[in-house]
């Protein structure tokens, strides 16, 4: 079985010294309640509203990075991996500047900032288990392989997850390899084949999620979500991810190229 890890005490004015500790060893930490349940429906809303503008304006793309669309349990085109949604709604624009995220910069260091017009920005990533969504799970990967893709030496980068659904670890939910961080380039490269492993790995540890709740975990960690083994709506799984990112600011805008990554995405699901 594997194990859940604790959620870590709760995130105050400050960063303690031991929740500082204990990313540096881990890799990950998990935060109870970091927005209620009100707050909850009103990001998703807004998520709907910028779906909703998107299926208007058949949009593929944002920034060069293709949105991932699919079929809802009722039939509906839905957007499964949204990007950049900060940019399309001023409620979610406004959520990211919530001051506590500033605390987490510390956990980078110096040069940190979110990437709110860098990598993909503000994702949204929306599973969920019918016949014909195509978005249900994801493969082991580490976010900073991505640099590596596009030619890029590994910056540092955190991805902060904003939770949107409860998840029992028991159904699936998000995997990552404690203390991975420390693998460096060679190891991401060579030690899973990225995104399309989906085998359990016995020093996963799970998460048990609360909507609401919010996770950070290094870009260098190996990672990967299980597929639910609910079906229908009790298998959805909403999930906000907004990059912590050090190095050179590099903005991406309408004329950004698409990531060649993406061209393989389409064969693995
Ligand atoms: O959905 C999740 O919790 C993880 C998603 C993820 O790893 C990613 O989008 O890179
Ligand atoms: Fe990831």
């Amino acid at each position: 079985m594997t194990t859940t890890i604790e959620p870590s005490s709760t995130l105050g004015a400050f960063l303690t010294q031991d929740q500082k500790d204990y990313f540096k060893r881990t890799g990950l930490i998990h935060f109870r309640n970091f927005i209620d349940r009100e707050t909850v429906d009103l990001l998703w809303s807004a998520c709907v509203a910028v779906q909703q503008e998107w299926i208007t304006g058949a949009r593929e793309k944002v920034n060069g990075t293709p949105l991932k669309w699919g079929v809802d349990v009722n039939g509906e085109r839905i957007v499964q991996r949204f990007a950049f949604a900060n940019q399309f709604s001023s409620v979610l624009a406004q959520f990211l500047l919530d001051p506590r995220f500033n605390l987490l910069l510390e956990l980078v260091g110096n040069g940190a900032r979110l990437g709110v017009d860098e990598k993909d920005g503000l994702v949204v990533n929306h599973y969920v288990n019918s016949d014909s969504s195509k978005f249900t799970r994801m493969g082991w990967h580490t976010d900073s392989v991505r640099d590596l893709f596009m030619g890029k030496p590994v910056m540092p980068m955190l991805n902060v997850g904003i939770h949107l659904d409860d998840q029992d670890p028991r159904n699936g939910g998000l995997r990552l390899i404690p203390g991975s961080q420390e693998q460096g380039v060679w190891g991401m490269l060579t030690k899973k084949l990225s995104f399309f492993d989906h085998r359990a790995d016995p020093r996963e540890v799970a998460f048990e999620i609360k909507a609401g709740d919010l996770t950070v975990h290094d870009g260098r960690c190996w990672h990967r979500v299980e597929r639910s083994t609910l079906v229908g709506t009790a298998s959805r799984r909403r999930v906000m991810y907004i990059p912590i990112i050090a190095g050179a600011y590099e903005p991406r805008g309408a004329d950004s190229p698409t990531p060649i990554y993406h061209h393989l995405s389409r064969f693995i699901g």
